[in-house]
């Protein structure tokens, strides 16, 4: 397979003026007639061959200015020589036809429970019809869809329907990655929403008969989106109606298709019944995601797919935001920053780790990941800190009006802060550019009254990067009185060079420092903290991030102790969690969050990064000996907190009642270690809402209880193909280490197993990587399973399959037995035959 280069890049030839498209629906043949109106692009060079890209379509007809023409077809597109182009603009006529109903791989047209919809993004639309399918190509959009179906859409505005047929009309100029259809049986949950302009749209989320109730949560978090993109960037809404659909078969979350985004149902639909706390949170984000990628990302779109961070990271950045002004911007940061770590900081630090802006690839699909969305969004964190917020607000003014309408590169992004503040952002540039999480070591020493940091920063070797230059840091600091009294607020201490110190003078007593607060910067902090200086963090830090992270990284270091050399848990940690357990200062989301003891996978990072091999038996047994220790020391005040964390009334997901309810579970987790689970088990009997009864089953299973409440929990939401993946999940990420992959085995065989379901496999075969003592087990059987699974779905779903093959990513950390079992696996997926491009990538570089 081929390699795209980001220095390869050239313009297209020719300019996409405008797109007339007539769709006449068929599941096995679908007939798509194209008119595309072009011209030369005088940006380009001259005198080029017109190439189209298009797969898997059957040519019928192709004509030029109506009169017929002969293109030159291969595997991956038409060329039509320079010879048959007029020299003026023309109309280039296809028409193809398509079988939606055989696309499993769910890109381009498909269809999921007889309803037809698209996946473009990123290089799907070339399934649809023959089309220069690449972001810079920017077209405005006609679409006549020919269906007996009732529901008929695609992007823009509505501009005519009748029996069979209705039209739309895409005003705003986009890439092909942005077309979007749906048509089928639908039913509308409407709303509406006026702009700040005074535009009048009309809001809908559609969904399949049965689903009407789950969508007004959906409703409201697209009108908060709306309202804030208008409050705090100054962004309001285009067309006259915003419409979103729900689809079971889908591979990622959602889509932000022009005025049509499509979501996977589970992104979407929520019902106190049905949905967990944290459900209805993901939902409001990723709607919001979604909304805000109208300006970060449609409006303004990418010009290669090397750019994807360009529109991803910063549209991360802005639902965080989002998020944050909604709920709690303490428990928000700690929530973005534990995924950042455990999904974005491992890929950073394995085989597959690629900068932000990657410069290669094979299969554009393999880097929608964690470094260009999380990563991505923590660059402009760091951008926003080093500038200030009232040039971030300046310098992105700047952008929506110098680019609107284009298809812009990292360079045009930076460009417009550079020109807001007069900053020199080439040292900056390195972020997007260069792989790898920097370390950062801290020193400090106290003489005379002045107090000096100083940091190192390593920036170690990746994939074809073996040597790097020292990055700018933003380090926000604070600094505590030994009595925790601040006496210097927080401020952000800029290193830019590998070795540089920052003196604080005037101090009376030597203070404690407070160090990369808020996580200023995505970094491993190196620093030797005594414990006791930690657990006096955890007790008085002002910034509550730190405040929460001193005490993840007591536990990190305790835990580590514990499984290195059977140390007993130390009781600076057990008292210090103790005190936020019962502070009722605390917002209770924080308290749960601080109770939530850090992951076997994140132990093995830590171990592994501190020179040693990882046991994931040994971490397993570890941190429950240490979850009960902690449950022996709160012991007797747990059932009063449990009680006083029962929200009373009527559900409600917002985040304090939410924040309750998890500190709520928090204790009953505790609790289990001590009586058996009885106080879970009545939970689970009384709870009128999903958090509570799902939580409690997962409370009772981990502990080797909740047989009856499994099958009681099946009983009744054996229909309920959203609340059943629940089910599925928990078994296995709750199975002992040895059990797991029996509990795969059974569950896999059953016949509501429908694992080319992109859902339903990843309920079971991602909750069996994300089982870490269990995929790791000493027989192999987890990876051999998983082995086995990936092979038969990639002919299926190449897109799904290659992204959990990164449960492999890990295996420079293990043993020599581990790593050969995981290599093998690999090698074994490697020679499956026809094996896909996606898939080959991800293997071929996991194996390096
Ligand atoms: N749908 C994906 C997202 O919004 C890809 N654009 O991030
Ligand atoms: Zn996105």
């Amino acid at each position: 397979p081929r390699t795209i280069r980001l220095a390869d890049y050239q313009p297209y030839s020719h300019l996409v003026e405008r797109v007339e498209l007539t769709f006449r629906l068929h599941p096995t043949a679908t007939r798509v007639r194209a008119a595309l109106h072009m011209a030369a692009n005088p940006a380009a060079r001259a005198g080029q061959d017109l190439r189209l890209d298009g797969e898997g379509l059957r040519l019928i007809s192709c004509a030029i200015d109506g009169r017929a023409v002969q293109p030159i077809l291969d595997a991956t597109g038409l060329t039509l020589a320079v010879g048959v182009l007029p020299a003026q603009p023309f109309v280039l006529e296809t028409e193809v036809e398509i079988a939606p109903e055989g696309n499993t791989a769910l890109e381009g047209l498909y269809m999921s429970k007889g309803m037809y919809c698209t996946q473009c993004e990123a290089e799907g639309f070339r399934k649809i019809t023959y089309y220069p399918d690449r972001p810079d190509v920017m077209a405005r959009f006609h679409v006549r869809i020919e269906s007996d179906l009732p529901v008929l859409l695609s992007n823009g505005n509505p501009v005519g329907q009748g029996a069979g047929w209705a039209e739309w009309d895409d005003p705003w100029p986009k890439p092909s990655y942005l077309f979007a259809l749906v048509a089928g049986d639908l039913r509308a949950h409407p709303g509406d929403f006026t702009t700040m302009e005074g535009r009048a749209v009309s809001l809908n989320i559609w969904v399949r008969p049965g689903d009407e109730g789950r969508c007004a949560w959906g409703m409201e978090a697209l009108k908060a989106s709306m309202a804030w993109d208008e409050r705090v960037y100054g962004r309001a809404y285009d067309l006259d109606v915003f419409n979103i659909v729900a689809v079971d078969d889908f591979n990622m979350g959602a889509m932000e298709n022009k005025g049509l985004n499509i979501f996977n149902s589970k992104a979407v639909l929520a019902s106190p019944e049905t949905a967990t706390d944290d459900d209805f949170a993901r939902v409001e984000a990723i709607i919001a995601h979604e909304y805000f990628h109208n300006w970060t990302g449609n409006r303004i779109t990418c010009r290669d797919w090397f750019q994807l961070c360009l529109k991803e990271g910063l549209t991360v950045f802005r639902d965080q935001q989002f998020s944050g002004d909604l709920r709690s911007h303490a428990v928000k940061r700690i929530e973005d920053v534990l995924m950042l770590r455990a999904r974005q900081f491992r890929e950073d630090g394995g085989p597959l780790a690629h900068p932000v802006r990657p410069d290669s690839f094979v299969e554009i699909n393999n880097f929608y990941t964690a470094t260009v969305y999380e990563k991505g969004a923590e660059v402009i964190g760091m951008l926003k800190r080093l500038v200030g917020d009232a040039d971030y607000a300046r310098a992105l003014d700047l952008y929506f009006d110098r680019h609107d309408g284009q298809a812009a590169t990292i360079e045009d992004w930076l460009k417009v802060f550079e020109d807001t503040t007069g900053r020199e952002l080439s040292q900056f540039k390195r972020w997007y550019t260069e792989a790898g999480t920097p370390r950062l070591s801290v020193t400090e020493d106290w003489a005379d009254g002045v107090f000096t940091l100083t940091f190192g920063q390593v920036n170690p070797p990746t994939p074809g990067q073996p040597q790097k230059a020292a990055k700018v840091i933003p380090v926000a600091v604070g600094l505590l009185n030994p009595n925790g009294d601040e006496v210097v607020p927080t401020m952000v201490l800029e290193v830019t060079e590998e070795r540089q110190s920052f003196a604080f003078k005037g101090l009376a007593t030597r203070p404690v420092a407070s160090i990369l607060r808020g996580f200023s910067a995505p970094v491993l902090l190196e620093r030797v903290v005594p414990a006791a200086e930690r657990a006096f963090l955890l007790a008085h830090d002002t910034d509550p991030f730190n405040r929460w992270e001193a005490g993840r990284s007591l536990a990190k270091e305790v835990l580590a102790r514990m499984i290195l050399d059977g140390a007993a848990p130390s009781a600076d940690l057990l008292d210090g969690l103790r005190r936020i357990a019962f502070d009722e200062g605390l917002d209770p989301a924080f308290r749960a969050l601080a109770l939530r003891l850090p992951g076997e996978d994140d132990m093995a990072a830590t171990l592994h990064a501190a020179g040693h091999v990882p046991d994931p038996a040994r971490i397993y047994a570890a941190r429950r000996a240490l979850h009960l220790a902690l449950a022996e020391h709160l012991g007797p005040r747990l059932p009063a907190l449990e009680e006083a964390c029962r929200v009373p009334g009527a559900f409600s997901p917002d985040a304090a009642a939410a924040g309750k309810r998890a500190l709520r579970l928090a204790s009953l987790s505790l609790l289990a270690r001590l009586d058996g689970g009885a106080a879970a088990r009545a939970a689970y009997r009384a709870a009128d809402n999903m958090t509570e009864s799902f939580g409690s089953l997962a409370i009772l299973l981990d502990i080797g209880a909740g047989e009856s409440e499994l099958a009681d929990f099946a009983a009744k939401w054996q229909q309920d193909r959203l609340v059943l993946e629940k089910w599925f999940a928990v078994q296995v990420s709750a199975a002992a280490p040895d059990k797991v992959a029996d509990v795969v085995r059974k569950l896999t065989q059953r016949a509501d197993f429908d694992w080319k379901n992109p859902n339903r496999f990843r309920a079971v075969i991602g909750a069996l990587s994300g089982n870490h003592a269990g995929f790791h087990h000493a027989s192999g059987e987890g990876y051999a399973l998983l082995a086995d699974w990936l092979i038969t779905l990639d002919p299926k779903n190449p897109q799904t399959a290659a992204r959990m093959s990164t449960a492999f990513e890990s295996w420079p950390r293990y043993d020599a037995d581990r790593q050969a079992m995981m290599r093998g696996a690999l090698q074994r997926i490697m020679a499956a035959p026809g094996l896909s491009r996606d898939l080959s990538e991800m293997a071929g570089r996991m194996l390096g």
